[in-house]
């Protein structure tokens, strides 16, 4: 079975706590702080593969988590950080929250990207000497890494060349015949329902060609079947239009198909296209002539086109060098494209991060404080330890938030909660 929409939930590595410790030294009763800082929480990066085919596995792998950081040790010791997780996807793959964020869109074969940052990890005791404070008997706690319960990983399919037409013009018969894809193929139109791919090999390359359930005019409103897959053909690199040559008006169908692929995304219109007239076998060159010379009038000047018999075979190699050829220049340009792009690679992280604050009355005896600074501070903070709450309350007191909540009416006793950190007496 082909799975191509799946729901995971991802959660990158915490961050670890940093430590409180001091030194041991002989005939010293205790020597200077040397809690070492916490290592930072892996990255959970997802990466485009042409190794990978379908998204299959990820039915039995729903969860994904990337290791968490260590805690600091003593001596100053750093804890290991968590080792990233990189999640090999196939080419093609959109990553998306479940209110329909793309968070990466895996287009080409290696491009990578962070999805979810680890957690910082915390710092040490021995980080918070100053003259003030020459034995703090607190540390930081690590940050949560970034989580999301629910992403949804869809896989559109990336087929190289990408086979349109009427129904009934005879491309899932091709596909048969060049491929080892067996669809199915029948006198009448609608015979494919879902799109079929297929191997080809063309001299030294492989392309993936997709059999598109056949275009009727209005398709790109969502007449006939040809809408849902029309996604199929929306990242081909290039498009096979297949015409059957009984077909009474070749150029008027040729141009209701095109109006079709334009109304659905206009730029698909400028992908290379190949025209293959079928059903030839029986046909003398006179009147193959004709119909082609129908079509040079409709047509982008340039584009080739081919007179074939699926069935019979004839004139299908020809075709398909051309085909390989196109394919091969659009994949050169998208490398090329890929390696600029990959200086500028989106990396997702907590961005955005404001200094203000705002601070209200909860309930009667209590207050909270929001702001993205602080919070993150106050998460990072070890609520249990009497020393990381000083300090807490310190930076609040520097940042006029104490002054703030007296201007409110706190009293003694009262709790303040900062974002869902706390509670912490006032
Ligand atoms: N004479 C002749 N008939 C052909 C040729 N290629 C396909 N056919 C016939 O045309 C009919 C339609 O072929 P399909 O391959 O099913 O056409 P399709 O374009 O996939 O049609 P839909 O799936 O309905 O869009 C079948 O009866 C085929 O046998 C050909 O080269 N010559
Ligand atoms: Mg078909």
């Amino acid at each position: 079975m082909f799975v191509d929409k799946v729901k995971i939930s991802l959660k990158a590595g915490d961050g670890g706590d940093g430590r409180v410790s001091f030194r041991q030294e002989k005939f010293i009763d205790r020597g200077g702080p040397d809690g070492g800082d916490g290592g930072k929480g892996g990255d959970v990066l997802f990466m485009g593969s042409r190794n990978q085919n379908t998204l299959a596995a990820f039915r039995y792998q729903k969860e994904v988590k990337a290791e968490d950081g260590r805690p600091g040790g003593k001596t100053r010791k750093h804890g290991r950080s968590g080792k990233d997780l990189i999640v090999a996807v196939p080419v093609g793959t959109v990553v998306t929250t479940e209110d329909g964020k793309i968070l990466a869109d895996l287009a080409a074969d290696e491009q990578t990207v962070v999805i979810a940052a680890g957690g910082r990890g915390g710092f040490g005791n021995a980080h918070f000497v100053s003259s003030r404070r020459q034995a703090p008997k607190f540390a930081e706690k690590g940050e949560d890494g970034e989580a999301y319960e629910s992403l949804v990983l869809e896989l559109k399919m990336i087929a190289d060349v990408a086979l349109v037409g009427m129904p009934n013009a005879g491309k899932s018969t091709l596909l048969s015949v060049i491929s080892n894809a067996r669809p199915e193929i029948a006198d009448y139109p609608f015979t494919t329902l879902t799109p079929n791919l297929g191997m080809v090999d063309v001299a030294d390359t492989s392309l993936l060609f997709a059999d598109v359930p056949g275009l009727i005019e209005g398709a790109s409103n969502g007449k006939g079947l040809g809408h849902e897959f029309l996604r199929h053909v929306e990242r081909t690199a290039v498009i096979v239009h297949m015409i059957d040559a009984y077909q009474d008006d070749v150029a008027t169908t040729y141009k209701a198909i095109r109006q079709e692929l334009h109304d659905y995304r206009a730029e698909i219109i400028d992908r290379p296209e190949i025209i293959a007239i079928n059903k030839v076998e029986g046909l003398d060159e006179d009147m193959i002539a004709d119909i082609k010379a129908q079509l040079q009038k409709v047509v982008n000047k340039g584009t080739p086109i081919f007179a074939i018999s699926a069935q019979a075979r004839q004139g299908l190699d020809k075709m398909l060098y051309d085909v390989a050829d196109a394919v091969k220049r659009i994949r050169q340009e998208a490398a090329e494209m890929a390696e600029t792009e990959s200086d500028s690679l989106p990396v997702l992280t907590i961005t955005n991060v404001e200094s203000g604050y705002t601070v209200s009355r909860q309930d009667d005896n209590s207050f909270i404080v929001s702001g993205t600074k602080l919070e993150s501070f106050a998460g990072r903070t070890d609520f249990e330890n009497e020393e990381g709450m000083q300090r807490l309350r310190d930076i609040l007191a520097r940042w006029g938030v104490m002054h703030e909540l007296r201007r409110q009416g706190i009293e003694p006793g009262d709790t303040i909660f900062v974002g869902r950190h706390g509670p912490m007496v006032y």
